[in-house]
C-alpha cells in the first residue's frame, strides 16, 4: 500500500487514552493528541529553565554550563530556585516530557494497532533516568544525590559517584550491565552487518532473502535465530542494559555504603577456602 493510501486508512480518529478527539488531530506529519500538547509544554517550561539557569551563571561556555542540585542540607526539600529549586523544576519537566512523549507512542500505537513494544523500551530508559534523580536521591534522603545537568559536571559525578565506592567496576550490577551493553553493541553489529550484506548487494546483483540471512548463520555457527528472533534478542539485550544500570546506581549507597571491592569479601570468606 502507497504511504499516501494506507495514510489516510491510518490517521482517523480514536485510541487516544485522554481528552477523546480534542487533540485528535495531526501538525504537518506530527501526530498531537493531548501528551503531545503536555510533551511541548514541559519541555518548553524546562528549556527555558535551563536556559535561565545558564543566564544567572558564571559561563555560556556549552561545556561547562551546569544545572546543579540543591546541596545537601536541603535534604529532601523543595530549594529556593536559586540554590537547585532550578535543578528540581527542571527535573519534574524532564520527567513530564519523557512520560508524555512514552503515553503519546502509546496513543500512535494504539491507532495503528501495533504492540506497545517502543513505548515499553522507551519506559526503561526513563526508569532508569528517575532512578538516579528521584529513586536514589529519595533513599538517600536528599536531592543534592542527584545529577548536575552539564555537559562536563556531569562527567564530573559519575567519575566522583565511582570513587566514592573506591572501584565501581567491582559493582556486580555495573558488570552486568556493562556485559548487557557490550553483547548488545555485538548483536547489532552482527544483525546490521548481516542486513546490509543481504539487501545492500552490488551492482548488477539481487537483493537477497531470509533464507540467505539464515544460511549465513547455520553454515558459521550451525544455528540461526530467525529474522523475527533476532529482534527480540536484541530487544531483551538493550533493555537489559538499561534495566540493570538501574539496579547497579539504585544499590550503591541505599543498599551498600563501602567500597565494591569488599562486597567480593563474601567470596574470599567461603568456609570452602580451609
Ligand atoms: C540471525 C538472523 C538474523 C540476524 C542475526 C542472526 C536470520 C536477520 C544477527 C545471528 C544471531 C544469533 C545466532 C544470536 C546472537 C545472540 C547473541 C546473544 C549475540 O540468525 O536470522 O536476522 O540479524
Amino acid at each position: 500500500m502507497a504511504l499516501l493510501s494506507f495514510e489516510r486508512k491510518y490517521r482517523v480518529r480514536g485510541g487516544t487514552l485522554i481528552g477523546g478527539d480534542l487533540f485528535d488531530f495531526w501538525v504537518g506529519p506530527f501526530y498531537v493528541g493531548f501528551f503531545g500538547v503536555t510533551s511541548l509544554f514541559f519541555a518548553t517550561l524546562g528549556t527555558a529553565m535551563i536556559l535561565y539557569g545558564a543566564a544567572i551563571g558564571p559561563t555560556w561556555n556549552v561545556w561547562l554550563i551546569s544545572i546543579v542540585p540543591p546541596d545537601l542540607a536541603y535534604g529532601l526539600s523543595v530549594a529556593p530556585l536559586k540554590e537547585g529549586g532550578i535543578w528540581q523544576v527542571v527535573t519534574i519537566c524532564a520527567i513530564g516530557a519523557f512520560v508524555s512523549w512514552a503515553l503519546r507512542e502509546v496513543e500512535i500505537a494504539r491507532k495503528l494497532g501495533i504492540g506497545l513494544h517502543v513505548p515499553v523500551a522507551f519506559g526503561m530508559a526513563i526508569f532508569a533516568y528517575v532512578t538516579l534523580v528521584v529513586f536514589r536521591p529519595l533513599l538517600m534522603g536528599a536531592w543534592g544525590h542527584g545529577f548536575p545537568y552539564g555537559i562536563f559536571s556531569h562527567l564530573d559525578w559519575v567519575s566522583n559517584v565511582g570513587y566514592t565506592y573506591i572501584n565501581f567496576h567491582y559493582n556486580p550490577a555495573h558488570m552486568i550491565a556493562v556485559s548487557f551493553f557490550f553483547v548488545n553493541a555485538f548483536a547489532l553489529a552482527l544483525h546490521g552487518s548481516l542486513i546490509l550484506s543481504a539487501t545492500n548487494p552490488g551492482k548488477g546483483e539481487v537483493v537477497k532473502t531470509p533464507e540467505h540471512e539464515d544460511t549465513f548463520f547455520r553454515d558459521v555457527l550451525g544455528y540461526s535465530v530467525g529474522t523475527l528472533g533476532i529482534h527480540r534478542v536484541g530487544l531483551f539485550l538493550a533493555l537489559s542494559a538499561g534495566f540493570w544500570s538501574a539496579v547497579c546506581i539504585i544499590i550503591s549507597g541505599p543498599v551498600w555504603s563501602l567500597g565494591w571491592p569488599e562486597w567480593w569479601d563474601w567470596w574470599l570468606n567461603l568456609p570452602i577456602w580451609g
